[in-house]
């Protein structure tokens, strides 16, 4: 079984992760897990905070020599503002002034009454979207995992408020990375940033939405056997889980809502096989891919096509109506430093859920203590699944 734990106040001394399961003999790239981590830091819109932090991968355990060892890996990552507000924060003698206004859509509210808080303080820190910094370690991880099998994550931002580019059958990463909004399209990123300025001097914040894309997905991932098990179900959970996300659609999504059937899904044909290119195989093609790359919970081998909406972050600089819960009478809600529009940001974070939810899954298919079992057994798995149609050749 392959899961993973997170801990770390936003302001405390450090954020802390464990991953168990993933199968030894991993090789470790330290660099790029921290080039990741980089990457989260960046994106137009964020606040003061990412200027003090340098977000870096510390491994305390389960790898060795750059390789990992089979064990749970134990990471940490130091929160650098935790020295700037140790009087507030200090584990030992941290206190300070409670914040009593809870923000409208933000956790302060329902957290202070189901765990006793006086001070939101003790809620927000714990759903502060610092957290996500840690899901983005250990997604990393992960994703050293999936590129051994192939597997390989992308993301770009679709939408920022009201500004959106048009959708996109593929593209080049390189334009994401050189964007500052992570969006493709320059003409659409300049307006997406006109936009972020302009919610920002009218104190307010904004959301979008952005794409993940899974390729070299093999088939037969996730199972329709329980609702549990379905790859669609685990991928949406998984994203769900993030702050500020309040829907995940895979390939056609609620648009498949108005579609008839002939328009809802993929056909297949049977391609010849090309013997002058090497792949004298014939094999199965699809038509189009308005499934994002999953039928019946399992992948079906077509590209995994997310789309994740995220909502504006509720910590505004022109405060929202809200209450004082200290003293019973309306109060604008709590002012704390924040950023204006993490959608660039969120775009990485959905990115390393995606990898942690697909690696489970992985697991149960091909199974592996070690890195060369998982390669063996998959390397089966694709033999296998080539010889069952095989006849299908005869026929063309
Ligand atoms: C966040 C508020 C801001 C963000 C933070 C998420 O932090 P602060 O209150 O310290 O200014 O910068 O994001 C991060 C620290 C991060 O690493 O992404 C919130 O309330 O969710």
């Amino acid at each position: 079984m392959f899961r993973y734990l997170t801990a770390g106040e936003s302001h405390g001394p450090a954020l802390v992760g464990i991953l168990d399961g993933l199968p030894a003999h991993l090789r470790i790239d330290f660099e790029r897990i921290n080039e990741t981590l980089a990457r989260r830091q960046g994106g137009y819109g964020r606040g003061g905070r990412m200027k003090i932090e340098r977000d870096e991968i510390e491994i305390l355990a389960g790898v060795r020599g750059g390789e990992t060892l089979g064990s749970p890996i134990a990471v940490v990552v130091r929160n650098r503002d935790f020295e700037n507000v140790r009087a507030l924060m200090d584990p030992r003698t941290g206190s300070g002034k409670a914040l009593t206004n809870p923000r409208p859509g933000h956790a302060d509210f329902a957290g202070a009454l189901k765990y006793r808080q006086r001070d939101l303080r003790n809620v927000l820190e714990r759903a502060s979207a610092r957290e996500t910094a840690m899901r983005v370690a250990l997604g990393a991880l992960c994703a050293e995992f999936l590129s051994a099998l192939g597997i390989t994550t992308r993301s770009y931002v679709q939408r920022i408020g009201d500004v959106t580019a048009s959708p996109l059958d593929d593209w080049n990463q390189q334009d994401v990375e050189a964007s500052d909004v992570r969006c493709p399209d320059p003409g659409v990123a300049a307006k997406m940033i006109a936009a972020i300025d302009a919610a920002k001097a009218a104190g307010d914040t904004l959301g979008g939405q952005f794409i993940v894309r899974v390729d070299g997905m093999p088939v037969g991932i996730g199972s329709n056997r329980q609702p549990g098990f379905r790859l669609d179900g685990i991928i949406a959970g998984a994203l769900m889980g993030m702050q500020t996300v309040k829907g995940v659609e895979i390939g056609l999504g609620t648009d498949v809502a108005s579609k008839a059937g002939s328009q809802a899904h993929d056909t297949f044909t049977m391609q010849a096989g090309d013997p002058s290119s090497g792949s004298g195989q014939a094999r199965v093609v699809r038509g189009s891919n308005r499934a994002g790359g999953i039928e019946g919970g399992m992948s079906n081998g077509q590209p995994i096509d997310i789309r994740v909406s995220v909502k504006a972050i509720p910590t505004l600089m022109k405060a929202l109506a809200s209450v004082n819960l200290h003293e019973g009478s309306d109060a604008p809600a709590s002012i704390v430093r924040s950023d204006v529009c993490v959608v660039p940001a969120a775009a990485i974070v959905g990115e390393a859920m995606v990898r942690l939810a697909l690696v489970e899954p992985l697991l149960e298919k091909y199974g592996g203590d070690s890195m060369q079992e998982t390669m063996e057994n998959r390397a089966r798995a694709d033999a296998a699944a080539a010889v069952l149609f095989a006849v299908a050749k005869e026929n063309l």
